[in-house]
């Protein structure tokens, strides 16, 4: 390792975003380096090893498309990738671009602090190093941080505990064990039907049931992998074009209310037989109008109950209290079919809160469920997680833990007022988690590395978000979401699943197409609603 303290750009983050951020910036002939606190890179991939765990978008899509020879020399073994896999992938993309030298493993970003008089950034690790530099890009992820494990007695459990989110890297054998999952959100909706196979016996403890469609996963058919081998270009511009950013969901131009029952069944029942996300593009209002995706969410609820032999179970399972989509929809393998087997129970959470984790198990208010074995699978401090735990400080020494302490605000979701050249990848107010992230990673990482580049044609010192663009955007960001039915439900979303945390809708929910344009509008007229200050 290098060891220069001072870079054009430090890069927090060595997952999806940061690799390529990378990779453009060296192109730039920019000196850069990455930080990492895990030992690999690879993010998400490298943190989420629990069983179960793969992609909910399809394997060719959920990939980068910078670079066609990378594109046609990796093979996708199955529809929806492992995370094996994916790691696998993302290993593969840093050494075939040569970007190890110039990432730093187990080492924690713990401050950034600019300096006005340099316009550079200082910036501290939890080694003791001080680096400085003219960028910081905060790839830190937007499902990097777990939430906090707060059952009262949760230390006193006598046996394992592990949490989906930081799964050992040696695998957990449950063999012969009984097994508490607490959470039903996609993580636990993977991992459970695999738990359940192997171990004696699993209660999974509910507080809100999720909706969940087929995966259908299997090895890819051959003559999908040659038809995306043929048309890949063609793919990847369909799904830049597409309001997700995800090609093969393909929406159904027509509004749910505006077609008989009939039909609705018709067209429900042949996305569930597709699976996965296209079950969300049937009609053309299922995310706009209540009515409408009522009638998605009702299709849903009755193959839940034609799936669930016990009816008290299957209502159970079945969600009432939010519309279909307004969480991140589950993909799953075999999830309700799970609650068949002898070896399986639910808790409904609602009916008997959990009072408190116990030295044998989990009592809730009904009764003590003695357990081997807990699977904390209870989801993340989203979106703003990563950024809260840095001490990161602009203008006047203002803390942005301060400026978001109602809510975060920024610019497109890029770039903050009161912290110059500093950029977040897929932040709150962009698409990111409501899209295909690795087409708004890219778009991010492409929008970033031709700002830095514009800057330094200009021998320009700093850019920043005015005020006035932001508290435009941040208004605009509401409005929009405010037109769907994603507000409508405790999601993550919305911070509404961390205690405290101040609700307020955090992605772009107007559309990739629609944002990318407006990022390209906004560079296009040099940076129209930024402020820059020469060197
Ligand atoms: P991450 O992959 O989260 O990487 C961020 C990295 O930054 C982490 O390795 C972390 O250790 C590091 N880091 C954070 N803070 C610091 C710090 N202070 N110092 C040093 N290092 C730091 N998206 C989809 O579009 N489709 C999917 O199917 C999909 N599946 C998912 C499945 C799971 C289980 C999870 C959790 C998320 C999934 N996502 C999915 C979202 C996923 O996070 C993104 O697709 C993508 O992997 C994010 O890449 P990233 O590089 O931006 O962030
Ligand atoms: O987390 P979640 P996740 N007591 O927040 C429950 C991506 N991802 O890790 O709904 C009891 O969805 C909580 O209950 P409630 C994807 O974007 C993708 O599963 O808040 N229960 C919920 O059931 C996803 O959306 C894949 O009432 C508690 C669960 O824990 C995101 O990551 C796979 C509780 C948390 O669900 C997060 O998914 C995995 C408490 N105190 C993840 N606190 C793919 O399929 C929380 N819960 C690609």
């Amino acid at each position: 390792m290098p060891s220069e303290t001072a870079f054009d750009a430090v890069i927090v983050g060595a997952g999806f975003s940061g690799l390529y951020m990378l990779h453009r910036l060296r192109q730039q002939g920019l000196t850069a380096r990455v930080y990492e606190a895990g030992t690999g890179v690879g993010g998400t991939w490298y943190w989420n090893r629990y069983p179960g765990a793969r992609v909910d978008i399809e394997s060719q899509e959920y990939s980068y498309s910078f670079s066609p020879e990378l594109d046609a020399e990796w093979v996708w073994s199955e529809r929806y990738a492992t995370q094996p896999e994916l790691l696998r992938y993302l290993n593969h993309v840093a050494d075939r671009f040569d970007l190890r030298p110039d990432i730093q493993l187990e080492t924690r970003v713990i401050a950034a602090i600019f300096d006005e008089a340099t316009n550079r950034w200082t910036i501290a690790t939890d080694r003791g190093e001080t680096l400085s530099a003219r960028y910081c890009v905060m790839a830190t992820g937007v499902l990097s941080v777990a939430n906090d494990i707060a059952f009262p007695g949760a230390e006193t459990f006598r046996g394992p505990t592990w949490r989906t989110g930081s799964w050992p890297k040696e695998g957990v054998d449950f063999t012969g064990q009984t097994v508490a999952v607490i959470g039903t959100g996609s993580s636990a909706i993977q991992s459970i039907p695999l738990i359940a196979a192997e171990a004696d016996h699993v209660t999974v403890f509910q507080r809100t049931p999720n909706f969940s469609v087929p995966a259908h996963n299997g090895p890819i058919d051959p003559r999908v992998a040659a038809d995306w081998a043929q048309n890949r270009a063609r793919y990847r511009a369909e799904a830049r074009e597409s309001g997700f950013a995800i090609g093969m969901v393909q929406q159904f131009d027509k509004p749910a209310l505006e077609a008989t029952p009939e039909e609705r069944r018709a067209a429900y029942a042949e996305r569930w037989a597709r699976g996965g996300f296209s079950f969300l593009g049937a009609f053309n209002d299922l995310i706009t109008d209540r009515a409408a995706n009522d009638t998605a969410a009702e299709f849903v609820r009755d193959r839940i109950r034609s799936i669930v032999n016990d009816p008290a179970t299957a209502e159970k399972l079945a969600p009432k209290s939010f519309p279909i989509g307004s969480k991140r929809l589950c993909v799953d393998t075999g999830y309700y079919a799970t609650f068949n087997r002898e070896n399986v129970a639910l808790v409904d959470l609602r009916e008997e809160p959990i009072e408190a984790i116990t030295p044998a198990g989990v009592r809730t208010s009904a009764r003590e469920y003695p357990v081997d074995a807990i699977v904390y699978a209870i989801g993340f401090d989203a979106m703003t997680g990563a950024l809260g735990k840095i001490d990161i400080r602009g203008r006047g020494g203002a803390a942005l833990k301060d400026r978001w302490a109602a809510g975060p605000s920024t610019y497109l979701g890029l770039m903050i007022a009161g912290f110059p050249n500093l950029f977040i990848v897929t932040g709150p107010g962009s698409p990111s988690v409501l899209c295909n992230m690795a087409v708004a990673i890219e778009q991010h990482v492409d929008w970033i590395s031709d700002c830095i580049a514009w800057m330094g044609h200009r021998q320009l010192g700093a850019i920043e978000a005015t005020e006035a663009a932001q508290d435009a955007w941040v208004a605009h960001v509401n409005e929009v979401a405010d037109t769907t039915v994603y507000p409508l439900a405790n999601s993550w979303y919305l911070g509404a699943n961390v205690p405290g945390k101040p609700r307020v809708f955090m992605p772009y929910i107007g559309g990739f197409p629609v944002y990318r344009d407006k990022c390209n509008e906004i560079a296009a007229k040099g940076y129209e609603g930024f402020a820059v200050t020469s060197s």
